[in-house]
């Protein structure tokens, strides 16, 4: 009936109301007085995702009926964070939902705090794979997120006696009610084997491949709404199955290990998150994941053209397929590999399909983060893409020779295969060679990779080359993370237009000298921290004062971020205490986050260091007035939605030339949070856009890094010559905050003192130097408002539906197919 429908996608209260108790009764069993939090979380949830359902089909009917062209974004992580209150938003029913919640007495941020989210990604990349997944389905752009559905995704960490400790990520341990599993929707996948030439039936000869293990990856789909219209996209993760769940050959012959043993091994493909943000050499699981989704993707997108088309000839009229850096690159091969070996085209026709639907996205010029696989390891799980990726390259370098005539150094250089160490596949190059266009994430970085790591590739090909700087999503990162925000924004603006076109908060420039506004502002802030003291204060046992300058380092920990940059300025404020308890500071509360690679040594001790420090200060009553450290445990999307709101200042202080974009600097801004960086990654634009005076720069330019380590970097020299960095350096080798151990902190300090990679010592002076503008400029506070008001309101172009407009302008041809709300 009309009244039962309207149970299922009415967006008032009572419908609300009365969908929910339905849910909770006949989806979990329950009446309200015995539901755990966890019913009453699943409740919402169906009922949330009820109301996106019909929009959801209605958008795929369109999309299919009107043929449009569609974005298929692989990546291998999509680190989505909590579903609940983003779709409350995005369907425009907060206020309701929470209204109804009061009625029925429910506890509304219970329920959304009950939520566990997916934490499919290591970072960056993973968030902006959720971000553009957010602004597609806002920007009404038909697409298709495909990755892998890890059973478990990036570790929980914990802190142990200081150190980081990882535990098992068991999201799906109660249910994911955001997934619809499709078990009719799977592929086969291969590995291993041998290939084989034969003729077929027109006298043609053809390669097929045999494998020595197949393996299933079903379609686990989540609905991923857009705000304020009708468009609901689809992601779509792949699972690995066994094809049978028992070999019952094996298991007839008494094999029943054996036939268990395959079931398993084909289950652990999907089983596991990689917990690094570098690739992991050598580990032929890694690599059997990349193929795996990339494999079951063109499969389905495959289906999807013939179901409609009836042919593949028009496959990259069809779709826009982009690779979220290399670890989809294998799609050029296995797109080759399906149109050929199975769908029987020519090379020349394979190729040119190929060639017009792949674009790659660059998000790293870590020498030791891009991608290669041995030609050993592919032998014998990919053998006949092996033999592809040698056909490509082969023509490739033909026309390598014809652009650059009798240059076979950089023929070597350009070669998908690096002769060098051993015989290795460049999985950039691959995806380079294959791929329309290329792009970098933020301008510095386009231009660093245009200059070094792609310079030959793009003499051959410079129309191939294009920046997009990163953005990211306003709905989760203001309206979702931080509704004081918000509502004071919708209030100063007149409308919420912003939150589709974040240009318009332009129009809180006109009022960043107006007290009234400044006031508010500063209450938003005050509130937002406390908030995070609270959470603090339960978390660790320290509750920071709020009435302290928030400083705030949350991020992957990483060398080239320099976490230990903050530290050591933190150990030289509290020798200037120490030395002279009435000097002028200005109170703060040093906060860091972040995950290290559990196999990251430095990373690990830098944790350790960051709590032994706070360990001394916070204990110590002649300082800890002045200056407090705390360490956030478990930084995650979750978390990140606290910790934005709360910060005054934003730590981006990576040695310029290595953050690619960096997009936690974005978040920070958005929020009122004032930056102290080096002109790194997005920094450049950020400061561009935010207006000098209101940003903190510091430190060597890129440029400048790179002329100091041509002129060989001394940083012993460094060390000697600057008194006050010496004693802090000292000062931790000393084993002050080690309990005496003079050993723990000594690989730190001694690879700053003697190696310094990334510069720390040399941008130390500077970036001490600027961390004094800082304090002054917050203890005059109309001065630091105004500086804080016009960051969120010059944010506009760092919206991730400015970048997503971008790609589908200059790099997708792609355009709305409105739905409406
Ligand atoms: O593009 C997203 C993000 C950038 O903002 C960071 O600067 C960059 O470090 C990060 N890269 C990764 C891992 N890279 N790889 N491969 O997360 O991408």
């Amino acid at each position: 009936t009309a009244e039962q429908q309207r149970t299922r996608t009415g967006l008032d209260k009572d419908a609300l109301k009365r969908a929910y108790l339905d849910n909770l009764f006949y989806l979990r069993g329950r009446f309200l007085e015995v539901a755990t939090t966890n019913d009453l979380y699943m409740a919402a949830a169906y009922t949330v995702r009820d109301r996106m359902l019909a929009r959801w089909i209605k958008s795929a009917q369109t999309y299919k009926d009107t043929n449009a062209r569609t974005v298929c974004y692989l990546s291998a992580e999509f680190l989505l964070g909590p579903h609940l209150l983003n779709n409350l938003v995005n369907l425009g029913i907060t206020d309701t939902a929470r209204a109804a919640g009061e009625e029925l007495e429910l506890d509304f941020e219970a329920i959304v705090e009950a939520e566990e989210e997916p934490g499919l990604g290591n970072g960056g990349l993973g968030r902006l794979a959720a971000c553009y997944m957010d602004s597609l389905a806002t920007l009404q752009i038909p697409a298709i997120g495909y990755g892998i559905r890890y059973e478990f995704g990036i570790f929980d960490q914990v802190i142990v006696d200081g150190w980081q400790s990882e535990r098992g990520d068991t999201w799906l341990k109660s249910g994911n009610p955001w997934e619809i599993p499709r078990p009719k929707l799977s592929f086969p996948v291969g590995f291993g084997g041998h290939t084989e030439q034969y003729t077929d039936e027109h006298g043609a000869l053809r390669m097929r491949w045999l494998p020595s293990m197949v393996v299933n990856g079903m379609a686990y789909d989540t609905p991923i709404m857009g705000y304020g219209v009708g468009n609901v996209n689809l992601l779509r993760l792949w699972k690995s199955e066994a094809p049978e769940s028992f070999d019952f050959q094996a298991f007839n012959v008494g094999d029943y290990y054996g036939a268990v043993h395959a079931k398993m091994e084909a289950e652990t493909i999907s089983k596991v998150l990689y917990p690094n943000d570098e690739p992991e050499a050598g580990k032929a699981l890694r690599l059997k994941q990349q193929y795996f989704f990339v494999s079951c993707s063109l499969q389905d997108m495959i289906r999807l053209e013939l179901n409609n088309a009836g042919t593949l000839a028009h496959f990259h009229e069809k779709f826009a397929v982009q690779l979220n850096d290399t670890h989809p690159s294998l799609a050029v091969a296995e797109l080759m590999r399906l149109l050929m070996d199975e769908y029987l085209m020519d090379w020349t026709r394979a190729w040119e399909i190929t060639r017009n639907a792949c674009h790659f996205t660059n998000h790293t010029l870590l020498p030791e983060a891009l991608e290669t696989w041995s030609v050993h390891l592919f032998e014998r799980l990919l053998p006949r893409h092996l033999q592809i990726i040698y056909e490509i390259n082969r023509r490739f370098l033909d026309e390598v020779r014809v652009h650059f005539f009798a240059d076979e150094a950089r023929v070597a250089r350009m070669s998908i295969i690096d002769e060098s160490f051993g015989r290795r596949i460049r999985m950039a190059h691959l995806a380079a060679v294959g791929s329309k266009a290329v792009n970098g994430v933020a301008a510095l970085h386009t231009d660093l990779l245009k200059s070094t790591v792609m310079h030959d590739f793009y003499e051959m090909w410079p129309e191939k080359f294009h920046n997009v700087t990163n953005g990211v999503t306003p709905r989760r990162f203001i309206a979702v993370s931080n509704p004081r925000l918000a509502r004071l924004i919708t209030e100063a603006c007149g409308d919420d237009r912003w939150l589709r076109d974040l240009a318009c908060l332009k129009q809180l420039e006109e009022q960043a000298e107006d007290h009234g506004l400044q006031a508010q502002w500063r209450q938003v802030k005050t509130a937002a921290k406390q908030d995070l003291a609270n959470w603090l204060g339960e978390r660790t046992g320290f509750t920071p004062d709020p009435q302290t300058l928030f400083d705030v380092q949350a991020k992957r920990i990483h060398e080239y971020k320099r976490q230990h940059l903050s530290l050591l300025h933190i150990v030289w404020l509290y020798e200037q205490i120490k030395q002279n308890p009435n000097v002028e500071l200005t109170p703060r509360t040093f906060i860091f986050g972040g995950k290290a690679a559990p196999g990251y040594f430095m990373a690990k001790l830098i944790i350790k260091l960051v709590n032994a420090v706070g360990e001394v200060i916070n204990n110590d009553p002649q300082v800890s007035g002045m200056l407090r450290v705390v360490f956030m445990p478990d930084f995650n999307v979750k978390n990140g939605q606290r910790l934005y709101p709360a910060a005054d200042l934003s730590e981006q202080i990576s040695m310029a030339g290595k953050e690619a974009s960096g997009t936690g600097n974005m978040k920070f801004s958005m929020n009122g949070a004032l930056t102290i960086g080096t002109l790194d990654g997005a920094n450049v634009e950020i400061r561009d856009e935010v207006g000098h005076d209101n940003f903190f720069l510091f430190g060597l330019t890129a440029p400048e890094v790179h002329q100091r380590q041509a002129e060989g970097y001394r940083p012993w020299e460094v060390y000697h010559g600057n008194e006050q960095l010496k004693s802090a350096v000292d000062l931790i080798a000393s084993g002050l905050f080690s309990h005496g151990d003079t050993e723990l902190f000594r690989p730190l300090t001694d690879n700053l003192i003697h190696s310094d990679p990334f510069l720390v010592l040399a941008d130390f002076q500077a970036y001490v130097d600027c961390q004094r503008q800082v304090d002054r400029a917050y203890r005059a506070p109309h001065h630091w408002d105004r500086m804080s008001i016009l960051n969120t309101a010059r944010m506009g172009k760092f919206s991730s539906d400015r970048s997503i407009q971008d790609y589908a302008e200059r790099i997708w041809g792609v355009a709305p197919v409105p739905i409406e709300a």
